[in-house]
């Protein structure tokens, strides 16, 4: 299989004026929070992917968190229209990135989605209704994804940002989940681990080539991880978590 591909960005120098939910705003590091990002990117790159980084746009706070902008599948991506006004141009720079690899369709309003609601397991789409995301925008992308044969299922989203930032797949069968933040029986078939109760923000992870990246300060949900078998890399990133960033958000990983 050839590598696949790691479509990147860099930071905003405007990162400490990000959109944040469920944190408070706390002092940021932009020159540290970009050391871990290159740290991140190197390991995306050390797992196999080849690494695509788009430049950061002084404007737009949020735009490395690219995960938000766009879901990509095997034929085609889909642009979001995220749910932060202020994010919405960010699309903008990925789509025109993606059309290099994919054909484009697009979410259009009332729609609101944010791709850090959108879980993949195999042929089913897990969609969290968020903050971010609405109904029209879970509608919208059923009816552009169930004609491809997929089936897409809305869930909730309570006490948290997104749906996998409650919960994420680290295999085709596993889920690691925050039971209090998503309910494990909305996963029922799936084998789940859940995180360690002292790591309430460690369900958000990224698989590479069968790693689970994620991030350093979660010693006890990775430790959970590999007495599963799993094989795990810990990247730092808690200067990017102060924006409320994980690990699947700064990345959009796909076939070329
Ligand atoms: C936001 O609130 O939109 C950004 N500060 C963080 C986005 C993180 N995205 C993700 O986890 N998919």
């Amino acid at each position: 299989m050839p590598a696949p591909i790691a479509l990147t960005r860099g930071l905003s120098t405007a990162l400490e004026r990000c959109e944040l939910t469920c944190l408070p705003r706390q002092p940021l590091d932009v020159a540290r929070a970009a050391r871990q990002h290159a740290a991140y990117t190197r390991a995306l790159a050390r797992l196999g992917c080849q690494v695509h980084q788009l430049p950061g746009h002084p404007e737009l706070a949020d735009c490395v968190f690219v995960e938000d902008t766009a879901v990509v599948l095997d034929d085609v991506a889909v642009i979001t229209r995220p749910g932060a006004a202020s994010r919405r141009p960010e699309t903008r720079a990925v789509a025109r990135a993606l059309r290099r690899w994919r054909p484009l369709l697009e979410l259009g309003p009332p729609a609101t989605l944010d791709g850090g609601d959108v879980l993949r397991m195999g042929q089913t789409f897990y969609v969290g209704l968020s903050t971010r995301s609405n109904r029209a925008g879970f509608t919208q992308l059923r009816e552009l994804l169930a004609p491809r044969g997929y089936t897409l299922r809305a869930l909730a989203v309570h006490h948290c940002l997104h749906l996998k930032t409650a919960v994420s797949a680290v295999s085709g069968d596993t889920v690691l989940i925050n039971p209090d933040w998503c309910d494990p029986g909305d996963f029922r078939g799936y084998h789940i681990i859940p995180v360690d109760p002292a790591e309430p923000w460690s369900a958000n992870t990224l698989v590479v080539g069968g790693t689970v990246l994620l991030p350093e300060a979660f010693p006890g949900t990775r430790q959970r991880l590999e007495d599963a078998g799993f094989r795990t890399l810990a990247v730092p990133v808690d200067e990017l978590a102060k924006a409320e960033g994980g690990v699947s958000c700064c990345s959009l990983i796909f076939q070329a």
